[in-house]
C-alpha cells in the first residue's frame, strides 16, 4: 500500500543518511515503521556483527532477534557508553521537529533509549507531519503507576485536558493496558500545541501549551513515569540544551 510504501521510503533514505558505516551502539525503536528501518539497515550490507543494538521493549527487542541482530538491554549499556544513533517513529512531528510518542505504548524506554544517543533519528511519513503537535493526534500519551493513576487524571484536568483516559487494552482482554513496566498509559487531549513560529508571532495568549511547557508541568505530577512528548532539536545546539543527544530533557 502506498502507507506502507512511504514507510519504507522513510526508513530507507533515513538509514543510507544516518546510519554510521562504524556503528557500535544503535537504539532501536517502536511500532511498524521502524521495522522497516531494521530491513534497511539489513540491506546496508555492513558488517553488523560487531554491533550493539539497544531494543525500546519486548516487540523492538523480537524484531532485532528475529533479524539476526545482536540486542542488548538498556540496563547492560556499559557506564558511560552514548550510543551512535537511536532510530524510532513517532505519531506526529511538528514545524520545530518536536514528537508526540507514545501510541505504541513504549514511549519510557523510547525516551531513554533517545537521550542516551548522539543523534535521535525519527523516521516518519508525510501522514505524521503537522505544524502543530495535537492536530491530527488529539491526545498526549502519559506512562503512570497504576496506583496513582486517577489521581493523575484529575491533575491532567486541571492542566487543561479534556477526559483524559486510562487506555484499555485493544484486545479481549478487558482493562487496563499495561506497559512492558507493568504501568498504565493515559491518552490526554490537549488543544493544538504551539510551535517556535507561533512563539515569535506572539500566540502564546491563546491558552495553548508550548511543547517543553506541557511536558514539564505534566512529568512533574507525582506518579507520572515519562510523557510522551520528545522536544525537538538537532544538530549543535542541541547538546548545549543539556540534551545527550538531539532531545532535551523534558
Ligand atoms: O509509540 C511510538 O512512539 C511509536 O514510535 C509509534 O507510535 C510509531 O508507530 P508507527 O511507526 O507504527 O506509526
Amino acid at each position: 500500500s502506498n502507507v506502507e510504501d512511504a514507510k519504507r521510503a522513510a526508513a530507507k533514505v533515513a538509514v543510507t543518511n544516518h546510519y554510521p558505516k562504524d556503528a557500535r551502539w544503535v537504539g532501536i525503536g517502536s511500532g511498524t515503521t521502524i521495522v522497516y528501518v531494521v530491513e534497511a539497515i539489513k540491506a546496508l550490507g555492513v558488517d553488523t556483527s560487531l554491533t550493539h543494538y539497544v531494543p525500546t521493549g519486548y516487540q523492538s527487542r523480537q524484531l532485532i532477534l528475529n533479524a539476526g541482530l545482536m540486542a542488548v538491554e538498556f540496563d547492560a549499556i556499559p557506564p558511560g557508553t552514548v550510543l551512535d544513533v537511536a532510530f524510532d517513529g513517532a505519531d506526529e512531528v511538528d514545524d520545530d521537529l518536536n514528537c508526540i510518542k507514545g501510541g505504541g505504548a513504549c514511549l519510557f524506554q523510547e525516551k531513554i533509549v533517545a537521550m542516551q544517543s548522539k543523534e535521535f533519528i525519527c523516521v516518519a511519513d508525510s501522514r505524521k507531519l503537522q505544524s502543530n503537535l495535537l492536530s491530527n493526534w488529539k491526545y498526549v500519551p502519559i506512562e503512570v503507576a497504576p496506583i496513582a493513576a486517577y489521581r493523575v487524571l484529575r491533575k491532567l484536568e486541571e492542566l487543561g485536558s479534556v477526559k483524559p483516559a486510562i487506555r484499555t487494552s485493544l484486545t479481549p482482554k478487558e482493562g487496563p493496558l499495561k506497559t512492558d513496566q507493568g504501568f498504565f498509559i493515559i491518552d490526554a487531549p490537549f488543544p493544538p500545541l504551539l510551535n517556535t513560529a507561533d512563539i515569535a508571532a506572539g500566540k502564546t495568549g491563546s491558552g495553548a501549551w508550548q511543547v517543553d511547557a506541557l511536558a514539564r508541568h505534566i512529568k512533574q505530577i507525582a506518579g507520572v513515569l515519562e510523557v510522551g512528548l520528545f522536544s525537538g532539536m538537532t544538530g549543535p545546539q542541541a547538546r548545549s540544551a543539556g540534551g545527550v543527544g538531539g532531545q532535551r530533557p523534558v
